[in-house]
């Protein structure tokens, strides 16, 4: 072992620390390469731009070392897929998409219409966003959760085309699990390109690949910055939100097992190296024993260098009181806040920010990020101050319309008339009030 060996983490205790050094220890990293990644993405997207497949086929050749042959997924491969995967896989794919469509469909907003005035009838209509384009990324670990995550919201909302990309393996070919969720979920088209230039793909368009009204899903660095350089481009697409390296905040009591709450911080550990692990509790001995499970269980696992590393950056915070690790986790707003507390419930009104949260010993967040129901594409960063997870409402429009009788107009036009004229906007009062003397003459 050299020096650079990630060490693994001890308990800090939070009432000795001043402001300033809490506030550095919760500071998230700012991404390290953000300089070269933003280059790199920066001719990328110009490239796909201006050689549309031609520049796909190249960075994937480039990128991925695949020859690509065709850039979309045919029919034939889809069906090809769902027999090269294992029936009882099949099977829990469906089982996690019914339950993620149940709680998905529990939570759609719906259309309405209410009188505000005699006359006057003002109403919502939803509409899915036409053209919705999505990742589902399979670098270092292919995640047919989130095509789940991403097509079953989709569908409900009613989007027409709902295309997505993932990169190729080395084979050329799409993993086959992600294909079969892919078609569970209702996605309809899947081209096999990874990385900035799938996104670059979706939001310009290309021969093989149509241009989106909006962009959503997980990935990468340089996945992350397309979408967010895109988005601001002029008629560029929206995009679902900035989705950062992955996080989870314990807070844990006395009586909590600390094998459980190692076992959570691993499993967001193990995503990647800048993965945020952070576990807090009023008993120290308890952060303690987390300590040293972390170490017994980070040795039997397959991807213990990508989570060790993880876990360089990890925190075990001993506070005086729950009430401070509330306070502490709501300032931090993570992605995912699991409270392994004795009466979980009881503790809910003290969350004031968190993209999802798990109530008990019995609520790993990884049911959350595959079955439970609930959507795994969550605001990280500290955004779950302001922002929410993927829902139907996030591939939705919300239109506003209204319908006014004369008697309507006449009912709330002097209103109208008496601001026209302190804006000083005389063709705003003129289309009022002509009316009003059409209405009159008659
Ligand atoms: N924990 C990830 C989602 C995921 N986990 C997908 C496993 N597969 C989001 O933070
Ligand atoms: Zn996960």
């Amino acid at each position: 072992m050299n020096d650079t060996t990630p060490t693994l983490p001890r308990v800090t205790d939070w009432r000795a620390l001043d402001a300033d050094a809490r506030a550095a220890l919760l500071r998230r990293p700012t991404a390290r390469l953000a300089a070269a990644v933003d280059t790199a993405v920066r001719r990328t997207l110009a490239q796909v731009r201006a050689d549309g497949d031609g520049a796909l086929r190249a960075l994937t050749r480039r990128y991925d070392h695949v020859e690509l042959d065709a850039i979309e997924v045919s029919a034939d491969e889809f069906a090809r897929a769902r027999t090269e995967v294992p029936p009882d896989l099949v099977r829990a794919l469906e089982e996690a998409a019914a339950r993620i469509e149940a709680w998905h469909r529990a939570g759609m907003a719906g259309e309405f219409e209410i009188e505000t005035a005699p006359g006057v009838r003002c109403g919502r209509l939803l509409r899915g966003i036409r053209r919705v384009g999505l990742y589902v990324p399979a670098g270092s670990a292919p995640l047919p959760s989130t095509a789940l995550m991403l097509g079953v919201p989709a569908r409900l909302a009613g989007c027409r085309e709902i295309v997505a990309c993932s990169p190729p393996r080395a084979d050329g070919r799409v993993d086959p699990v992600v294909l079969t969720a892919c078609a569970i979920a209702g996605i309809q088209r899947v081209f096999r390109i990874g990385g900035a230039q799938a996104i670059a793909a979706m939001a310009y368009g290309t021969g093989s690949v149509p241009a989106c009204d909006k962009l959503f899903g997980p990935g990468n660095a340089y996945v992350t910055a397309a979408k967010q350089m895109v988005a601001q481009e002029t008629g560029g697409p929206a995009i679902d939100m900035p989705a950062g390296p992955s996080e989870v905040l314990v807070i844990a009591d006395a009586q909590a097992n600390p094998a459980f709450v190692a076992a959570d911080l691993l499993s967001q550990a193990e995503h990647g190296p800048d993965s945020q692990t952070i576990a807090i509790s009023d008993d120290r001995a308890l952060l303690e024993r987390v300590a040293r499970e972390l170490e017994t269980q980070l040795a039997t696992l397959p991807r213990a260098d990508i989570a060790a590393q993880a876990l360089d950056a990890s925190l075990l915070l001993h506070v005086g009181a729950l009430d401070d690790a509330f306070a502490i986790s709501n300032d931090y707003a993570p992605e995912h806040l699991i409270l392994q507390l004795r009466e979980p419930e009881a503790w809910l009104d003290r969350v004031a920010a968190a993209g999802s949260v798990f109530c008990g010993d019995a609520a790993p967040e990884a049911l959350g990020d595959y079955c439970s129901g609930t959507n795994h594409v969550l605001p990280t960063a500290g955004t779950a101050r302001a922002l929410s997870g993927v829902s139907v409402a996030s591939f939705q429009t919300a239109i506003s319309v209204q319908h006014v009788s004369p008697a309507g107009l006449a009912a709330i036009g002097p209103c109208a008339l008496r601001i026209a004229a302190a804006e000083g906007l005389a063709a705003h009062a003129r289309a009022i009030s002509i009316r009003l003397d059409a209405e009159n003459a008659r």
